[in-house]
């Protein structure tokens, strides 16, 4: 029975057919398959006449009922499918549309048939093979399977994506004896989807990430370095890690960062591992975000994002919860500015619309709006904490700031130093709020001493910005604590990350000494090396036999061994010689 055609457009390469060509095109849109069946031989056919006098490949998307939603038009060689909206890769159903189209020369699937199928995650791709005359003579066709396969059948050669064990080919047969029970076979293969996915799920609601890095320059080594700093900013925001690689490319590909075979190898594993984010270790533009979320169906977080999610989760006082939120507003501001092309782009061609563009209008102004009430805030803060500084300066007491990389035993030493709780943890950012103490030295001498947010290389610089009001505090410090993790392989990258921030904070003229912390667990060799280097000092802050070198040395460079506090005050003058009070 013919029904109406829901449409009559023809999406691909339509330049140069005649109208009678063009029409006769149209009326593939006529055709219905019943739901059961794959394709009929008579759809096939009509195919295979289109295309032996087009000299081109024509495809159809065929829905569940059978119905064809879009008919294609290719070249010689190879097809397009037309943008439509990507599923959420980490959802268990597929398109809910499958893809038919002839190959002129009876040429097997190729990759980018492959790549479709995993991309947009149809139901299967099916390639009719034609012979001389246009005459069907064979079917291939391939489904996407919910984990690997231990074998791949056929004699197609493995290539990455079929090692990752991504697809399934059926046997070659001809159209006319294409009799597996198609609503069957789909439904069988939604259910193990759910199956595998459903059983990583219950163990938890925490989402899933599959780590991404691009190498452009640089070594192996420091990009398997910075894949690993990844992955503990990742776990310290509590999202589980499926999988990791790195990529190695002469550059970046400017619209999405990660080659497209690499993009549709990673869509592939996240089906598999139930992955819902893709999280890269670059930053990316608006555009790169939305590009790679259309290609991969992947909710995609950048190392900004990830690390104004960790400071999110951790903000506790008033203060860190505004300078958190600031960051994030001016994070998303662009990103909101180009959402409605976004949206209109991933739902064209589907029916459903896009939030208005009022509506959006109305998103950015609110947005900007409440920057500007933080930004006011945070003024006033930085005001109150100017006082309290002036307060406290007046009292005498030098500062001493803790400053370092992440997880370096900052808040750890604070409280070795100060016999104070300050709450640590092995995690990235565990501290946001800088705590400040009473620092009691032998010689009755007493300072402040306090614990800051921690650093980390390529700190963003919107975070930069929000917690100016809580680095504004350093500048007021006598001296700095450099607290490095002596123990960690990346100790000098670290090292070096907190030095760089320090002079683009204009904090390098201010006295500081490096503390080599965590030497129980580091190479005593490697630990004097670095102590010669740097007139460092080494500790291990979870033992507080080893601190009083350390205190010895910071009463030192304070007072200069004099035992005044008026002295005290003189040397603080001296030691910042550009403080106005
Ligand atoms: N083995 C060892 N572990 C240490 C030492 N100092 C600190 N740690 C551990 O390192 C982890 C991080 O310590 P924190 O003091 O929270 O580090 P932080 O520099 O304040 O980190 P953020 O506030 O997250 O920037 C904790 O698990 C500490 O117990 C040390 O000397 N040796
Ligand atoms: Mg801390």
């Amino acid at each position: 029975m013919l029904r109406e055609a829901l449409t009559n457009r023809l999406y691909g390469n339509i330049q140069g057919l005649k109208p009678n060509q063009i029409k006769r095109i149209q009326h593939v849109y006529r055709r219905r398959i019943p739901p059961h069946q794959i394709a009929t031989p008579e759809l096939a056919r009509y195919l295979g006449e289109l295309s032996q006098e087009t000299g081109r490949q024509i495809g159809v998307l065929v829905n569940r009922k059978g119905q064809i939603e879009y008919v294609v038009v290719g070249d010689a060689r190879s097809i397009f499918l037309p943008e439509f909206g990507r599923l959420r890769a980490g959802e268990s159903r597929f398109r809910g549309l499958r893809f038919i189209h002839t190959h002129l020369k009876n040429e097997p699937l190729t990759r980018d048939d492959l790549t479709d199928l995993s991309l947009l995650r149809l139901d299967l791709v099916v390639a009719i093979g034609l012979d001389d005359e246009g005459m069907p003579v064979v079917s291939h066709a391939a489904h996407l399977l919910p984990r690997p396969a231990e074998e791949n059948g056929n004699g197609h050669p493995l290539r990455d994506a079929d090692r990752a064990g991504a697809y399934r080919f059926l046997d070659p047969v001809h159209p006319s004896q294409l009799d597996l029970d198609f609503l069957d076979l789909i439904r069988n293969l939604e259910e193990e989807f759910a199956r595998v996915h459903g059983a990583r799920t219950a163990s938890g609601r925490r989402e899933k990430a599959i780590l991404a890095k691009v190498r452009t320059n640089g070594s192996a080594d420091e990009a398997e370095a910075q894949l690993e700093e990844l992955r503990e900013l990742t776990l310290s925001a509590g999202v589980d890690i499926v999988d990791a690689f790195t990529q190695a490319r002469p550059r970046f590909d400017p619209k999405t960062l990660i080659g497209k075979g690499k993009l549709g190898e990673l869509t592939i594993r996240a089906t598999q591992l139930g992955a819902e984010l893709l999280i890269v270790d670059q930053n990316l533009t608006p555009a790169q975000n939305r590009e790679m979320a259309a290609a991969t169906g992947l909710k995609v977080i950048d190392r900004t994002q990830l690390i104004l999610d960790i400071f999110g989760q951790r903000a506790r006082s008033r203060d860190g919860k505004i300078q958190v939120e600031l960051a994030r507003l001016k994070y998303m501001l662009p990103r909101l500015a180009q959402r409605d092309d976004a949206l209109s782009r991933l739902t064209g061609g589907i029916g459903a619309r896009g939030p208005g563009e009022t509506r959006l209008e109305v998103d950015r102004r609110r947005t900007r709006d409440r920057i500007a009430r933080l930004e006011r805030e945070i003024k006033s803060l930085s005001r109150g904490r100017a006082q309290r500084r002036s307060r406290r300066s007046r009292r005498g007491l030098p500062v001493i700031s803790i400053v370092g990389y992440t997880n370096a035993g900052k808040s750890t030493l604070l409280n070795a130093l100060t016999g104070s709780e300050t709450p640590v943890a092995d995690r990235l950012f565990a501290t946001l709020d800088p705590a400040s103490k009473r620092l009691r030295f032998p010689r009755e001498q007493e300072a402040i001493i306090t614990d800051t947010v921690g650093f980390i290389r390529d700190l963003p610089k919107d975070l930069i910005a929000a917690f100016k009001a809580t680095l504004e505090e350093l500048a007021e410090a006598d001296l700095l604590l450099h607290v490095a993790d002596v123990s960690s392989p990346r100790f000098e990258a670290q090292r070096e990350a907190v030095e760089r921030i320090l002079r683009d904070l204009s904090l390098d003229a201010i006295p500081r000494l490096l503390v080599l912390n965590k030497i129980d667990r580091a190479d005593p060799l490697e630990v004097a090396g670095e102590v010669a280097r740097h007139d460092a000092v080494p500790v291990s802050a979870i033992d507080l036999t080893t601190v009083a070198p350390l205190v010895e040395r910071v009463q030192n460079i304070l007072w200069r061994e004099a035992p005044s506090t008026h002295a005290a005050e003189a040397i603080r003058a001296w030691s910042s010689p550009d403080r106005q009070d």
